[in-house]
């Protein structure tokens, strides 16, 4: 049995979820009759907000002439005209990109298209703990001496109002590429590319990878001599598309509509990619020779790539992605990993000392309800993350606080929860904050350590404000409650078009209530964290897999019937293919 592959994104199992078990939708027999699919992968299209026999069949089989043309990405004209004249003129263009996975992927899609047309390019990522997010003075300066006559941004840059002065003031040009949320006044710029610049732009959720990929898509063209493109470029869209790919499932955008077809091609593709880097990152997370899906991205890939930014600098990662060197990818995807596993141990030390903080404090108590925690030392890079599993342990809001030895304001990660507005929760608080900016799910706060106490108190009160006591206890979204006989080889076989998973489109999940087992639940795994059962309703017996859930196995023993949540998948083993239950959640009655 694979064990390894997919635990990895388990959630932690904490407190009680409550089950959200949609209703059945009388529509799915007709949907199911037009899209010649089984019921059930009707029903889940229905549960997507995919209801339209056009929307859905081309949600099944996403086709490459479903993307929007690239010349139709708000302010694209502009920028591939500016553009155009750089590399004519060999005038020298910095790229300055962010430092996650988005930015860094949409870095190199631009950075390798502008080497393959010929132009002067260089590109600039800032330092995510000495610097920050986004464009910022003191490197708009510096890249200016250093001769710099076109700046381009990639996945920041559109509420950088003063830098974009400055670097027009310092005589240079700016073109920003960004999807990040647009404040009232937008910045001075030769171009500013932006997929919700003009409302009605059919992908307002494209990321800042696929805004950069539309633009160099949209620059290729310009260049090409005829209507089709010549080798080089083809083979420069076909990695282009698995580099956005990976930005966009990094991003955690939805993954519906266009983003869905660059997704499911690019991960396609990804395997057979032509960038050294690439592969050498797919062989260092020991995924060689595999077909890849989201979660391998998500989980594996993506992770790696943001370490470099986390641990020490990002633009290791563009190297990597930038190089046409095997050997120097190579050492660079091996370095990756091993700051990756650094960056592991190091987010669980703090999550663990976090955990235990909230614990001892009676943070968890039902009358708290938002978390805010600071600690000595605790790595800014990481913060973000760990803030995020807390919120989610405890299901609340968490802001997390480095606290340094020297420092006189502190930094710290804010993380929400579904249906509670961070930003503006942290704006309601801010006459105890030196700095702060994010949006409804996550934040960054700057403050002096003598308010952290004050701001505590009044982050807490705003969300006792404004969460109910439903608002703080997870819930689990299930597409159907069904017999287990429903689960047949080729009904599982279907649901998988329904991938590739992600935002907007989660893998789908189903109860069984009133199951019990069928024989003896075995503990697996290095420590018996993880638990292989049989379990039966009459009119079926089917094997499980419950990561992470080998504490269990006593009280399953001790009931005599239980109900059991969900992702059924096949599980391939000795050559023999069967179905197989993920368990989701397990709940006793
Ligand atoms: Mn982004």
């Amino acid at each position: 049995m694979q064990t390894g592959v997919r635990h990895s994104r388990m959630r932690t199992p904490s407190q009680a979820r409550q089950w959200v078990i949609r209703p059945f939708d009388n529509r799915c027999a007709e949907l199911a009759r037009a899209l010649r699919v089984c019921p059930l992968v009707a029903q889940v299209l229905i549960n997507r907000s995919v209801s339209d026999p056009q929307a859905a069949s081309s949600f099944l089989r996403p086709k490459l002439t479903d993307l929007i043309a690239p010349d139709r990405m708000p302010g694209v004209g502009d920028a591939v005209r500016r553009l155009k004249n750089a590399v004519l003129q060999r005038e020298k263009i910095t790229i300055y990109g962010d430092y996650d996975v988005d930015g860094i992927t949409g870095v190199a899609i631009l950075w390798r298209l502008l080497r393959l047309l010929g132009a002067e390019v260089d590109y600039y990522i800032p330092h995510r703990v000495d610097e920050g997010y986004g464009l910022n003075d003191e490197a708009v300066r510096s890249l200016a001496e250093s001769g710099a006559r076109l700046i381009l941004t990639v996945d920041c840059g559109v509420t950088a109002l003063e830098s974009a002065a400055l670097a027009r003031r310092l005589g240079m040009d700016l073109i920003i590429t960004d999807h990040h949320g647009l404040a009232e006044t937008l910045p001075q710029a030769n171009a500013i590319v932006h997929p919700a610049l003009e409302a009605g732009y059919p992908n307002p959720d494209a990321a800042g990878a696929v805004v950069a990929f539309k633009l160099a898509w949209a620059l290729a063209n310009e260049f090409a001599a005829g209507p089709r493109l010549d080798p080089d470029l083809r083979q420069f869209m076909l990695n282009a598309t698995s580099l956005a790919a990976m930005g966009t499932v990094a991003d955690v955008v939805d993954l519906r509509g266009e983003n869905r077809v660059l997704t499911s091609y690019g991960l396609k593709s990804l395997p057979q990619c032509s960038l050294p880097g690439i592969a050498a990152l797919i062989e260092s997370a020991g995924l060689t020779g595999k077909g890849l899906d989201s979660f391998d991205i998500g989980f594996r890939l993506a992770p790696m790539l943001n370490a470099a930014g986390r641990m020490g600098h990002a633009r290791l990662a563009v190297d990597l992605l930038t190089s046409d060197s095997p050997v120097h990818c190579r050492r660079i995807a091996e370095y990756l990993k091993e700051q990756n596993a650094a960056r592991q141990q190091c987010e669980k030390k703090i999550f663990q000392q976090a955990a235990k903080m909230v614990v001892e404090r009676g943070l968890n108590h039902p009358d708290h309800k938002g978390i805010v925690l600071a600690g000595e030392n605790w790595h800014s890079g990481v913060i973000g993350v760990v803030a995020g599993r807390i919120a989610e342990k405890f299901y609340r809001p968490t802001v997390m606080i480095c606290l340094t030895d020297a420092a006189t304001a502190a930094v710290g990660s804010a993380r929400s929860i579904p249906g509670f507005n961070l930003y503006e929760a942290v704006k309601a608080c801010s006459a105890h904050l030196v700095r702060f900016g994010g949006h409804e799910m996550a934040a960054g706060v700057t403050i002096r350590p003598a308010d952290i106490e004050a701001f505590a108190g009044a982050f807490d009160a705003w969300a006792r404000d404004h969460l109910a006591a439903e608002d703080t206890v997870s819930k689990l979204h299930i597409d159907a409650a069904l017999p287990l006989s429903e689960f047949r080889h080729d009904v599982v076989r279907e649901l998988q078009m329904l991938g590739p998973f992600g935002q907007g489109n989660p893998e789908p999940c189903f109860a069984t209530r009133g199951v019990r087992l069928a024989g003896q639940p075995r503990r697996c795994g290095a420590q018996g964290d993880h638990l292989q059962l049989a379990v039966t309703d009459n009119t079926s017996t089917i094997r499980c897999i419950g990561f992470r859930l080998g504490n269990l196995e006593k009280k399953l023993l001790e009931s005599d019937f239980f109900s059991v949540a969900y992702q059924p998948q096949i599980n391939t083993y000795n050559g023999n293919s069967n179905v197989q239950l993920v368990l989701a959640d397990v709940q006793f009655e």
